[in-house]
């Protein structure tokens, strides 16, 4: 039975944060993983900013769908839930997922709940009894108007939907309608990220809102309908009000009561941005129609993809996490999705991107910098903090940095911005380990300059001390372990001490402690990670595929590469074969190419264009003659990318063009530069650059 509040929990204001309650027809993967980390994250940042938090997960246990998973596995259906049940459970617990619910849609105190609000709902007219016909998608649980079929198919999956024509209850949305779009208009922050609120009313508003079918005949693995048990309630209608049911609501004990009125209404659901139109559209009018107040904010997530877009089961591309954390552990995982994706877009998984950020953010950086620190505690100060001397301007500006990173970092967390958040955090640990480079403590000690020394080495303690504490929402665990490690007591690591510098009181013994995290071979963990995941090698060229494919382009640059040679030029004049004229240079098996300097690669300008026209060149069936916009010029550029675009699948392409090549004729035509492309197994893809970034802008 879900807790009730305590007497002290009260004088706290409150936070609830939900996810979206999984269907347990299958183990859970990776994508799934992700909102929760997300969730967890914020739910740990709020209860260290003073936060009587409620963080709730759970399933969503019952439909169709779950029936025939259960019939196909052998077993009786609560068997077969109880043993995913445990397994999800296991899961979040090695994530280390602080939820504070777990909500199952099978447990009375939501059955109930929802066959009471059924019922009510029939007695106030919200709910008709009609006749149904239309197209049904049983993976997804989902009835399409018609109209609404991509080539005769469910929008969402793309899988066949059948029709069916049977007596159904409905809910009289329509009613709503003028309600729920003066409620988006007064509280703008409702949807997020804000695109989604425009497709809403586009797309589901706009052509007017069909009433929604809530009850079926067709099975009866769910909630039956008091007056009318042949309808089982049409699971989102059960779905959607866990939110309500797992606090409290429509409980016969006044604690629990007690407890609804507390923490609803939620301050955010998290969910991915397939299911936004549920909780925007039909959630709100149940709400309005129950007199309940609606959620504060409702953010759906892009989807994690890999190479070949989407995870699926069929696909056979799906990543189970728990093998993840076993290799890894929950702190690196958890790590790698929040900053690897922009929270809001999409993002592809890939073993190399995993493997680069565990290596270069939290082997190297982070790990350095606090065993480092504390290696050299232990060289030259016995093991202990030393007192600080007087500050020079050098301390001084690390200083201001690590006291400056709280509020941008705690902006960040407020507006969701994960990525955005642990960037704050890493500019300080760049810039501290920065700092034991310019200041060289070891000279220092050499040199026997003890207040010096002093200065330099407790800066880098207190330093140490603030990510530590910003970076727990995040690595639940090596934060702990550093804690320990620096002896910090828990009035040391409050998130009030981090407006000031100067907290840790000097004498006290650090541990020499084992690095946080190790470095990774990166061709073995790739090899272990394709094995995993099913995927090939060529991070670079997958990663572009799967966004070409998702038709999404990432946010953020994507990590510099030590297999840069899977981005090849897709016009490499200089180097073009004469019977191979332009063609792309070849990526497949390429071998790597010796070490450059950034001296050296810093000769190359690489620019933003626009791709203005796009035109084929006779009897030369791989080039095309582009025109691209550098900003203050327009470009000729012939490349050898032909078999792969059509030139007006070109035109408006922001691409990376190489701007200092010397101009070469090829077949005839002047070519002034070349643009970069990835390629892989015959398959070609430009590099490709947000829109909104200017032409002309320098990349680098
Ligand atoms: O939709 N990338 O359950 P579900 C990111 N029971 N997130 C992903 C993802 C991916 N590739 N794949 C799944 C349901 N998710 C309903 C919800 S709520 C009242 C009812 C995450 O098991 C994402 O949050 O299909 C998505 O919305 C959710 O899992 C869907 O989980």
């Amino acid at each position: 039975m879900a807790e009730a509040v305590t007497h002290s929990q009260t004088d706290k204001p409150t936070f609830y944060i939900t996810t979206p309650i999984y269907y347990p027809n299958d183990k859970l993967h990776i994508g799934h993983s992700y909102t929760t980390v997300a969730a967890d994250a914020v739910a740990r940042y709020k209860r260290l900013r003073g936060y009587d938090v409620m963080f709730l997960t759970g399933t969503d246990e019952h439909g169709q769908k779950i029936q025939l998973r259960a019939q196909e596995a052998g077993k009786p259906v609560m068997e077969f839930l109880d043993e995913i049940i445990a397994w999800i459970r296991d899961l979040w617990d090695r994530l280390d997922i602080s939820y504070d619910d777990f909500i199952r849609t099978t447990e009375p105190r939501h059955t109930k709940v929802v066959e009471e609000i059924f019922e009510r709902l029939i007695d106030q007219g919200d709910i008709y009894l009609g006749d149904y016909e239309g197209w049904y998608c049983t993976p997804c649980e989902s009835f399409w108007a018609e109209r609404e079929l991509v080539d005769g198919k469910c929008p969402d999956c793309g899988r066949e939907v059948k029709f069916v024509k049977e007596q159904s209850y409905f809910f009289r949305m329509s009613k709503y309608v003028d309600r729920l779009l003066e409620y988006y208009e007064q509280h703008p922050d409702f949807i997020q990220p804000e695109s989604r609120k425009n497709e809403m009313i586009n797309n589901f508003i706009k052509p007017g809102l069909q009433d929604l079918c809530v009850s079926r005949t067709s099975f009866d693995w769910g909630i039956h309908v008091r007056r009318d048990p042949k309808h089982v309630v049409y699971v989102w209608l059960d779905a959607l009000t866990n939110y309500i049911t797992a606090i409290g609501y429509g409980s016969d004990d006044p604690a629990l009561r007690a407890k609804f009125e507390r923490y609803w209404p939620a301050d955010v659901h998290f969910i991915g941005k397939e299911i936004v139109r549920f909780h925007v559209i039909y959630w709100p009018i149940i709400l309005m129609a129950l007199g309940l107040p609606l959620p504060k904010k409702v953010y759906g997530h892009g989807f994690l993809l890999m190479k070949d877009g989407k995870m699926s089961k069929s696909k056979g591309n799906v990543i189970d996490p728990k093998l993840l954390i076993e290799r890894y552990g929950s702190d690196a995982i958890r790590y790698f999705l929040l900053r690897e994706i922009p929270f809001g877009q999409d993002g592809v998984f890939t073993p190399e991107a995993l493997v680069e950020r565990l290596n270069f953010d939290l082997a190297n950086d982070l790990g350095n910098l606090i065993h480092r620190t504390a290696a050299m505690l232990h060289r030259f100060c016995g093991g202990e903090v030393p007192a600080p001397a007087a500050r020079e301007a050098v301390d001084q500006a690390l200083v201001d940095l690590a006291l400056s990173a709280v509020p941008d970092m705690e902006a960040h967390m407020e507006e969701l911005q994960f990525s955005l958040a642990l960037q704050d955090i890493w500019r300080v640990i760049r810039a501290a380990n920065k700092y034991i480079d310019d200041t060289a403590p070891w000279a220092l000690n050499r040199e026997g300059n003890r207040d010096r020394l002093g200065t330099v080495m407790y800066t880098l303690c207190e330093v140490i001390r603030i990510i530590t504490i910003l970076l727990q929402p995040f690595l639940p665990r090596a934060t702990q372990r550093v804690f320990e490690q620096y002896n910090l007591t828990p009035e040391e690591t409050a998130w009030e001490t981090l407006r000031e510098f100067g907290v840790i009181r000097p004498g006290r013994n650090v541990a020499e402690g084992e690095p946080l995290f190790p470095r990774l071979d990166v061709a073995e963990e790739i090899k272990a990670l394709e094995a995993l995941t099913g995927a090939r090698a060529g991070a670079q060229t997958t990663a572009a595929e799967a966004q070409a494919s998702a038709g999404q382009a990432k946010s953020e640059a994507a990590p510099a590469a030590d297999s840069g040679d899977q981005v090849v030029a897709a016009a490499a004049p200089e180097r073009a074969n004469p019977a191979d004229h332009g063609a792309p240079a070849p990526a497949e098996g390429a071998e790597h190419k010796p070490q450059i300097t950034i001296d050296t690669f810093s000769q190359v300008e690489l620019r933003v264009g626009q791709i203005r026209e796009a035109e084929r060149i006779p009897k030369a069936d791989k080039l095309l003659k582009l025109q691209i916009d550098l900003g203050d010029e327009i470009r000729q550029v012939v490349s050898g990318i032909a078999q792969y675009y059509e030139p007006e699948q070109l035109i408006g392409q922001k691409v990376v063009v190489v701007t200092n090549l010397k101009p070469v004729k090829l077949r005839g035509v002047q070519s002034n530069g070349m643009i970069l492309a990835a390629s892989q197994d015959g398959h070609l893809r430009l590099v490709t650059v947000p829109e909104d970034m200017p032409n002309g802008a320098v990349v680098k």
